[in-house]
């Protein structure tokens, strides 16, 4: 059985923040491997396609200026239960009260704006692993 594979984006705040490079070394120091990883300008229809379950969201427009508004790093990462595993890692989706000791808790804040910039991404299921993995290394 070949081990189970997510997306992970590391999201334009944090390639602007220079944080790339720590979010790496946390998925490989936990002991996934990075089987590809690639910088991606993404347009919005990458974008609306990627987050279509929000679509209608009063969050939805400002999310999808705040993910083209730079690069995004997109990393295909595996290991066993490495979905979970690394929404584990990123901590939950509110940086101001995600546990220290994640990605979004030791990194993150709150900006004030109408999107919560926390960082990363990460797939919540095997069904959406293998839809945004198709979506970004197209
Ligand atoms: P997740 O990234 O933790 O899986 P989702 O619910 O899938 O969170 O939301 C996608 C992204 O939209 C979040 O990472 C965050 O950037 C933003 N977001 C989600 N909920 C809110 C909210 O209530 N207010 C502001 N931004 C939000
Ligand atoms: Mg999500």
């Amino acid at each position: 059985m070949s081990a189970e594979e997510t997306l992970i984006l590391v999201k334009p705040d944090g390639v602007a923040r220079g944080l790339t490079g720590e979010i790496l070394r946390r998925i490989e120091a936990k002991g996934y491997r990075l089987v590809d990883i690639r910088f991606v300008e993404a347009d919005r229809e990458l974008l609306a396609e990627h987050y279509a379950e929000h679509e209608g969201k009063p969050f939805f427009e400002p999310l999808i200026e705040f993910m083209s508004s730079g690069p995004t790093v997109a990393i295909r990462a595996a290991g066993e239960r490495v979905i979970e595993g690394f929404r584990s890692l990123a901590g939950t989706t509110d940086p101001t009260t995600a546990a220290p000791g994640t990605i979004r808790g030791d990194l993150g804040r709150d900006w004030g704006l109408k999107v919560q910039q926390n960082l990363v991404h990460g797939s919540d299921s095997p069904e959406s692993a293998a839809r945004e993995l198709a979506l970004w290394f197209a």
